[in-house]
């Protein structure tokens, strides 16, 4: 009997893409592979959060005689030490520490990518149970192979990334990755252990019907942003306004919504902070290439995020991302 084949798993969907370019070494499909291990051990850990009680929470004692940790820095120790142990990563950068981590073993020095990411965003929703999320994205190494990598190599323009995605936590649990090949969602398939190609070549919609802000910051808002917000609320039978507000909190989950059924999502600048909460090599920079790759658009109000050069680990900047049209529209009201 022929076994019968309907699903596509993440490493055969990468092996397949490495095969269309010539000189491609599959690193970096390696690569994706490892991280989605390491975000199989998060997904594990997060399925068990609501046992915290039973199980023991964070800094107590479990029965087995482990430390319990919280899952934000369980999460940064499984990427970090899965990647330490990858044949291909120089070094990783991590929203959780300080510095980059250099790794200074022989094979680490000749590999020619980084990885940085935020291990578990939106963590402050795991207590009630919404989604969170993984978010990472890979860049070719800068410096001189044989060495260790340095900051530099961190310190890249958004556009100089060649991969990044998300493992959104959720009522399934998602890969969705990009490369400049496109964007692609893998569901992870429980009884095997396998992320499975559920959703080829995602496409964010030009326009959409949805606007996601955290609208009780609205009165530190300026007034152009304050007047857009009110735009959106506007009813015009034309433009199929009122918009419909959506606002999880969770900034993995919110952009995971945006990319399937369009719309636009905001964390800008306000009175108190002028670069806004989120961090640019973090969070933007991988989510305004996921969007970008769909066909969307991620920009602070008066660049590309893309385009910025990093000046520091945790930069923060404000963020416009989402469906072309509606980004568009935006930025012309408020810039
Ligand atoms: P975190 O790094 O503490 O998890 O914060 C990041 C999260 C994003 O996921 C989300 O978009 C944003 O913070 C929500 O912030 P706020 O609660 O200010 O609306």
């Amino acid at each position: 009997m022929k076994p019968e084949r309907h699903l596509m798993t993440l490493d055969e969907f990468t092996f397949f893409q490495t095969k269309q370019f010539k000189n491609a070494t599959g690193e970096l499909s390696t690569l994706l592979r490892d991280i989605g291990l390491a975000c199989k051990l998060i997904n594990k850990q997060v399925n068990k959060a609501g046992l915290a009680d039973i199980l023991g929470a964070h800094g107590q004692v479990n029965v087995q005689g482990e430390e319990q940790m919280k899952l934000d820095v369980f999460a940064n120790e499984v990427l970090i030490s899965v990647l330490k142990n990858s044949a291909d990563c120089a070094g990783v950068a991590s929203e959780e520490n300080d510095e980059i981590i250099a790794f200074d073993d022989e094979h680490s020095k000749q590999s020619k990518y980084v990885v940085m990411f935020d291990p578990l965003d939106g963590s402050s929703n795991i207590d009630v149970n919404a989604s969170i999320g993984t978010i990472f994205c890979i860049y070719k190494r800068v410096s001189e192979l044989g060495q260790t990598c340095n900051l530099n190599d961190f310190l890249q323009k958004g556009k100089n990334i060649m991969a990044s995605g998300y493992v959104i936590y959720g009522s399934s649990t998602m890969m969705v990755y990009a490369t400049r090949l496109g964007v692609n969602g893998f569901t992870l398939e429980q009884s095997i252990g396998e992320f499975c190609l559920s959703h080829k070549d995602m496409k964010c919609p030009d326009d959409g019907k949805i606007y996601s802000i955290n609208q009780g910051n609205t009165c530190k808002l300026s007034e152009p942003l304050q007047n857009y917000l009110h735009y959106c609320m506007a009813d015009d039978k034309e433009t199929q306004r009122p918009y419909s507000h959506r606002y999880i909190g969770s900034m993995v989950a919110d952009l995971h919504r945006t990319l399937i059924k369009g719309g636009i999502f905001m964390y800008p600048e306000d009175c108190k902070n002028s670069n806004g909460k989120l961090r640019l090599l973090y969070e933007c920079n991988p989510m305004s290439h996921i969007i970008e790759m769909a066909g969307g658009k991620g920009t602070t109000g008066r660049e590309n995020i893309l385009d910025i050069q990093p000046s520091e680990l945790h930069q923060r900047v404000p963020i416009y991302i989402g469906s072309k049209n509606m980004v568009e529209k935006a930025v012309s009201m408020i810039y």
